[in-house]
């Protein structure tokens, strides 16, 4: 954190992720046809080979989020950590950086290699029908390169009550990828269910302040998204909640169940 993206002098010299944890998958898995069900990803993801048809590895990493940004953001139930908006804007641009980095790695090595996040031919959508560049006005809060369906498949983690992929160091963090034709060994699955690592506690439920996961239901992408959009303007040109990922058992380990 430098001195000219710092809300307050204090936060200057803070770091925002801790050491990453990395996994890879084969682009040849049965799972990345499943995830154009619509209820997976839907029709809009594209396979490892659709973004790189000699495509043969997948690697897929989680950046946690540091005690910097995970515990600035249990200080209040409902105001964002200055640590998580960093995280949200600048941490994200920052993996982007790392996603066009790792492409030009596996690059200079003689590999193909794409980062689908970090391209232009990255798609996503919210509320239905709100991107124009997608002709299917009926999909909303998909995208045609899921991280964490990436990650799940990679064998990072599964999903969760909140939605958010839980791995070995948690929930709180983001997640980057690289599609490349570089052989490499593929990481085990850890688990056969799509919600393995959750435990259902509800703890998430409780700290939403959109209300927009429930036990019954799960989550909401329409409450948490319409509940964002109100925060763009108090924390503009930051934004971001992440209630559903601090103070909660999941915060940065697997759960114990039961
Ligand atoms: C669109 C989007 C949003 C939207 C909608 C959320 C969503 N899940 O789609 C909104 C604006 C609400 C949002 C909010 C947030 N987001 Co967001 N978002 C994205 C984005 C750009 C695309 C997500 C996407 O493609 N979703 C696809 C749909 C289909 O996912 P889904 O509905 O959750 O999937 C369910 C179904 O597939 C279902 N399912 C049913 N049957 C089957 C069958 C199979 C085989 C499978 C696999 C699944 C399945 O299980 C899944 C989970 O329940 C990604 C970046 C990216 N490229 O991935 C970040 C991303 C998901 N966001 C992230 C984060 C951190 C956040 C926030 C914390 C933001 C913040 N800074 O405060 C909040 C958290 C909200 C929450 N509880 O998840 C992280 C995830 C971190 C994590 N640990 O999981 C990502 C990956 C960004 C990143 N670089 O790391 N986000
Ligand atoms: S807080 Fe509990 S219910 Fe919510 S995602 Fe984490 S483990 Fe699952
Ligand atoms: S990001 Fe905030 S509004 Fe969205 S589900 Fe999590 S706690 Fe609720």
């Amino acid at each position: 954190m430098d001195e000219a993206m710092a809300l307050v002098p204090s936060d200057v010299g803070q770091r925002l992720y801790d050491t990453p944890l990395v996994r890879v998958g084969s682009a040849d898995d049965p799972e990345w046809e499943e995830m154009k069900r619509p209820e997976a990803v839907g029709h809009l993801f594209r396979t490892p080979k659709e973004w790189l048809p000699e495509a043969v590895s997948v690697v897929s990493y989680f950046a946690p989020f540091s005690d910097f940004v995970v515990e600035g953001n249990k200080r209040d139930a409902v105001d964002v950590g200055n640590g998580w908006l960093y995280a949200r804007v600048e941490g994200q641009a920052f993996l982007t950086e790392v996603n066009r980095f790792l492409e030009r790695w596996f690059r200079e090595r003689g590999y193909r290699a794409v980062a689908p996040y970090a391209s232009a031919g990255f798609r996503y959508v919210f509320e239905a029908g709100t991107n124009a560049e997608i002709a299917d006005k009926s999909l909303s809060f998909t995208s045609n390169w899921s991280e964490r369906h990436v990650a799940y498949i990679c064998g990072l983690g599964t999903f969760s009550l909140s939605k958010g992929l839980i791995t070995e160091r948690g929930v709180s963090g983001r997640f980057g990828s690289v599609v490349t034709d570089a052989p490499l060994p593929v990481t085990k699955r850890r688990y056969t269910g799509l919600y393995d690592y959750c435990s259902m506690c509800g703890a998430c439920v409780r700290n939403c302040p959109a209300q927009a996961i429930s036990l019954e239901h799960g989550k909401s992408h329409h409450l948490c998204c319409s509940y964002f959009d109100t925060l763009r303007e108090k924390y503009a040109p930051r934004f971001g909640c992440g209630k559903c990922q601090v103070n909660v058992p999941c915060e940065r380990r697997i759960p114990k169940k039961g």
